[in-house]
């Protein structure tokens, strides 16, 4: 496969789903083993659900938390955490909640869906929570409920957060998607964003899905494989 000279380009955004942390071991969503074939997203991961049976739906997130805990980052995250820092721009724009990113090492981290690693109060806020279990379900200065930080179905995405994926992306000279389906909007959207911005649109996935024909090039290969042979 072709290397890719990264000083041809201005700003590089990596856009990636839950296949990027596949072979760290942290199921995907759809296919096999994943995510939804085992747990109904509408009785624990949604705020139907929450507002219903909160410790419920924060006991099947510490199973989530303590699933990726047992993972690690791989060769894939490390490349685009090592191109970041020898390239002035790169730009991480991830439907994932897993944090593998930023255990790599990656800085510029956009969230798209928000973190495990993360609560919030409605009334108090947002607060780091990094560990299996939760510190507390309860808000220490309110005694609220604390809700994962995480952009469940139903849910608008952080204006800010959104914001600032659509400017990174609006500014990119190349977009390098790797692993999603892309089936879930907004983010479903940012590949033809990309795309209509000129930026040049690399897919990196072993499957293809509807999306794939709108990208320049598609490498059918898993992440970890790739990313360190591309980037090297
Ligand atoms: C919103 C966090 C306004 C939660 C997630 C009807 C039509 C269109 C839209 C809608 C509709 N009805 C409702 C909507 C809106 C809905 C939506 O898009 N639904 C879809 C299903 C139709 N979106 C929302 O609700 C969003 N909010 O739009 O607000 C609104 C509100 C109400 C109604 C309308 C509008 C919020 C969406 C955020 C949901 N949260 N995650 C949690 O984790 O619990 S979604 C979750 O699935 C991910 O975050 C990701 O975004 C999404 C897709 O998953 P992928 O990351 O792509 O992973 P997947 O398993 O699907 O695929 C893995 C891929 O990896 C595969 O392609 C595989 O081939 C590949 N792969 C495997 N191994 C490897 C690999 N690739 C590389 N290397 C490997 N080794």
């Amino acid at each position: 496969m072709e290397k890719i000279d990264p000083r041809k380009y201005g700003h590089i955004v990596f856009f990636t789903g839950a296949g990027m942390s596949a072979e760290s071991g942290v199921p995907t969503y759809r296919g096999r083993g994943g995510v939804w074939s085992h747990y109904r997203w509408e009785e624990f991961a949604c705020q139907e659900a929450f507002d219903g049976d909160p410790e419920k739906v924060l006991k099947f997130h510490e199973l989530r938390r303590a699933a990726v805990l047992a993972c690690q980052p791989h060769a894939g995250h490390a490349a685009i955490a090592a191109l970041e820092k020898r390239h002035p721009r790169v730009t991480v724009v991830t439907q994932n909640i897993d944090g593998m990113h930023q255990r790599a090492g990656s800085v510029q981290v956009i969230e798209l869906h928000g973190s495990l690693w993360r609560v919030r109060c409605q009334q108090d806020g947002v607060a780091e929570d990094i560990g299996e279990k939760y510190r507390s379900y309860r808000c220490a200065s309110c005694g609220n409920w604390l809700r994962p930080d995480i952009v469940w179905f139903g849910d608008m995405l952080d204006q800010g957060v959104m914001a600032a994926a659509v400017a990174a992306i609006r500014s990119c000279d190349l977009f390098v998607s790797i692993g999603t389906s892309g089936v879930v909007y907004p983010a479903a959207g940012f590949p033809s964003f990309a795309k209509g911005n000129g930026a040049r649109c690399l897919e990196i996935n072993p499957e293809a899905n509807e999306m794939s024909s709108l990208y320049d090039e598609a490498l059918r290969a898993p992440a970890g494989e790739v990313l360190p042979e591309l980037f090297s």
